[in-house]
């Protein structure tokens, strides 16, 4: 197997070069289990560890390697391999880690697409596929949605929801389709390309894992079905995993989340929610929050139903968390500043003190 079919690109080739990290190999991170990685090279797969350094220097989760990441590593035995550095990603997908405010759970890297899946059961949630949405567009990954267990409602049932879907989210490819009857497979399998790598994102028991295992033709991952009352906060699928298909695409999966908190959404929001930034232009004041403001055109567009009251809603909800997150970051960094300092007048105040002494 080449590099290159794993998603290897110029971009990366010429970072190796530019970093003289030609003593290492290169390969992508194809699992994780709690801080130990299978790592795919061009001959091998393999479980690594990184450097004790990479562990000490790392100052949040985005800076310990994820599934997607490539990386440069020491292989010395098939027993074991030592990750020396992350090449830098041209995406990351992340969230607001569940109930730790202020800190980034990163779910995959180097991603091209995310199929957002929700099921047409009670799952379907239109405010949460905006959120999913919002997460995407601000890593940059291209969004696919995937609506989900078609066979259990009729035609008319799936038409109102694909109607729902295209009204408040036009421009985002959706597929409807069915992991029973695999209705809808024709036209996903031919948006899955050689070479590019694709993340399934959605909550716990709407499918990822048996679309997977159907695409793969194998059965890759375990499915299952989940009691409610009995397994409650649990998923099926507990760790992240990167498949290659047969046709060449890569096929992420990850454990179904409950909370799709926003972090850092730099203009993920501004993409989503074009329309309403598209009017707010116009706003009479620059800094409106579009909420109580004279001459806003945002409220006026609510008013007068040109935009959706609840996408409106749901915009401002995730705007708050967005500077919630925000808000909470700085605090941190600068309660984290301050104890620095204190360590360092400490140390300062020892070396002193042990310089009169000697
Ligand atoms: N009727 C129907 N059932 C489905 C469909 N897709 C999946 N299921 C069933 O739904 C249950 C959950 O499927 P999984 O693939 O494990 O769901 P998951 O999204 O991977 O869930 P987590 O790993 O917990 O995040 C299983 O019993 C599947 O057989 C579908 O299209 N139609
Ligand atoms: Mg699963
Ligand atoms: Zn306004």
């Amino acid at each position: 197997m080449k590099l290159e079919d794993l998603g290897y690109n110029n971009g990366f080739e010429k970072f190796r070069i530019d970093n003289n990290l030609d003593g290492f190999e290169i390969g992508r991170i194809v699992a994780e289990h709690k801080e130990r990685y299978i790592v795919r090279t061009a001959d091998a797969e393999i479980e690594a560890e990184i450097t004790g350094n990479m562990r000490f220097t790392a100052e949040s989760r985005v800076d310990f390697p994820s599934v997607g990441d490539w990386v440069a590593l020491t292989i010395y035995d098939s027993e074991l391999a030592i990750i020396h550095k992350i090449l830098p990603r041209f995406s990351i997908i992340k969230r607001q880690a569940a109930g730790q405010s202020g800190v980034i759970q990163v779910i995959a890297t180097n991603i091209d697409f995310a199929f957002i899946v929700q099921a047409v059961d009670r799952d379907f949630n239109i405010n949460r596929l905006e959120r999913y949405l919002t997460i995407c567009n601000s890593s940059r990954v291209r969004p696919i949605i995937v609506l989900t267990k078609t066979d259990l409602i009729d035609k008319p049932g799936i038409h109102k929801l694909t109607g729902i879907i295209k009204k408040r989210i036009g421009q985002v490819p959706l597929i409807a389709v069915s992991n029973m009857t695999r209705s809808g497979y024709k036209r996903l399998i031919e948006l899955i390309k050689t070479g590019k790598t694709y993340c399934l994102l959605g909550s716990s028991g709407v499918g990822k894992s048996t679309l997977l295992n159907n695409l793969s033709g194998k059965s890759v991952m375990r499915t299952d079905v989940l009691s409610q009352s009995t397994n409650k906060g649990k998923h099926v699928t507990s760790h992240r995993e990167l498949i290659i298909l047969e046709n060449g695409g890569m096929l992420i999966d990850n454990p179904g989340m409950r909370e799709v908190g926003i972090a850092d959404s730099t203009d993920g929001l501004e993409i989503t929610f074009d329309t309403i930034m598209a009017l707010s232009q116009n706003c009479k004041f620059k800094d409106c929050t579009h909420t109580n403001e004279f001459g806003c055109y945002v409220l006026e567009a609510v008013e007068k139903g040109e935009i959706d009251r609840a996408a409106y809603e749901n915009y401002l909800k995730m705007e708050r968390e967005k500077s919630h997150f925000a808000s909470t970051v700085a605090e941190r960094r600068k309660r984290e500043k301050k104890f620095g300092k204190i360590i360092k007048n400490y140390k300062k105040t020892m070396n002193r003190n042990s310089e009169h002494n000697e």
